[in-house]
């Protein structure tokens, strides 16, 4: 079978699974959101994203995939709002998702249908996707925005930016990219840009998050560099619901 197929047989199969990833605050080390990470059952094996995203977008799979994962999220968000926690959960959206005239009305539709407040769902496209083809672009954040859903920047750091353009955006988070802190603390450069970001984020009145944070004196340094917000293995990992659960009910 080509990977496609088994794709396809993984969905009719429920072999996909939707994980989630604490990111805390870094002041409060409270949680105040989670991203959503897409995993794939296949037997014994778990399938990484990377390998098996890339086909669903060549194969227009990703926006039946893409769909599913826009319900579970919103329904995992509305049973921790009815259980008193409003934590804002953060959905990777791909090149082809974010160009299909289907997904404004695929996230309204899930919002609706589950009663959920639109600020609780929050969507991640990255730096490339962004910087790509500006006008339309904007055109889709700005909907997105009058929607009420949050907006982030992924992967931020690796792509092209124009900070003329980053002004424009209407983008409340940006994401630095996990390549940048790996090894912050040991090259000057490296900390330079973290910085660097952390500042330009302050700047256009955007929050921002550290992704791959996993020890200790890099937390300690960021909060020394004025970041907001933390992802990371020292944290959490990406967690199945059930465990998500219990962590959100944890740590709150
Ligand atoms: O989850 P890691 O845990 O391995 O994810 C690897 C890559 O796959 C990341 O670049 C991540 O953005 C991407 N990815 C994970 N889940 C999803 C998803 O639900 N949708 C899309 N489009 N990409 C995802
Ligand atoms: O590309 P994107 O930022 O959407 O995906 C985040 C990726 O980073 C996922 O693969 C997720 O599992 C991974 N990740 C999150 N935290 C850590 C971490 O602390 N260490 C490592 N090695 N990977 C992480
Ligand atoms: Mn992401
Ligand atoms: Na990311």
């Amino acid at each position: 079978l080509t990977m496609e197929a088994q794709l396809r047989k993984a969905i009719a199969n429920y072999e996909l699974r939707l994980y989630f990833q604490p990111q805390m605050d870094i002041a409060t080390g409270k949680i105040i959101g989670a991203e959503a990470l897409l995993r794939w059952q296949h037997g014994e094996n778990m399938v990484s994203p990377v390998e098996f995203i890339p086909v669903a977008e060549q194969s227009g799979l990703i926006i039946e995939i893409g769909e599913w994962i826009i319900e579970q999220a919103c329904r995992v968000a509305k049973n921790l709002l009815d259980a008193g926690q409003a934590i804002p959960i953060a959905i990777n959206i791909s090149a082809r998702q974010f160009q299909h005239p289907e997904l404004y009305q695929q996230i309204e539709r899930a919002l609706q249908r589950h009663q959920l407040p639109a600020e609780l769902i929050e969507l991640e496209i990255t730096e490339s996707v962004a910087m790509h083809q500006q006008d339309e672009v904007l055109a889709v954040l700005n909907r997105f925005k009058a929607l009420g859903v949050g907006l982030s920047i992924d992967d931020f750091g690796t792509g092209y930016s124009s900070l003329a353009y980053l002004r424009q955006f209407p983008v409340n988070k940006l994401k630095i990219d996990r390549s940048f802190i790996v090894e912050m603390l040991e090259q000057s450069e490296d900390e330079a840009l973290v910085n660097t970001i952390i500042g330009i984020s302050h700047h256009l009145q955007m929050k921002v998050v550290a992704e791959g944070v996993e020890t200790e004196p890099q937390l300690a340094r960021l909060k020394e560099m004025g970041c907001d917000t933390l992802q990371g293995y020292l944290y959490s990992r990406p967690l199945p619901e059930s465990d998500f659960n219990q962590f959100v009910k944890a740590t709150t």
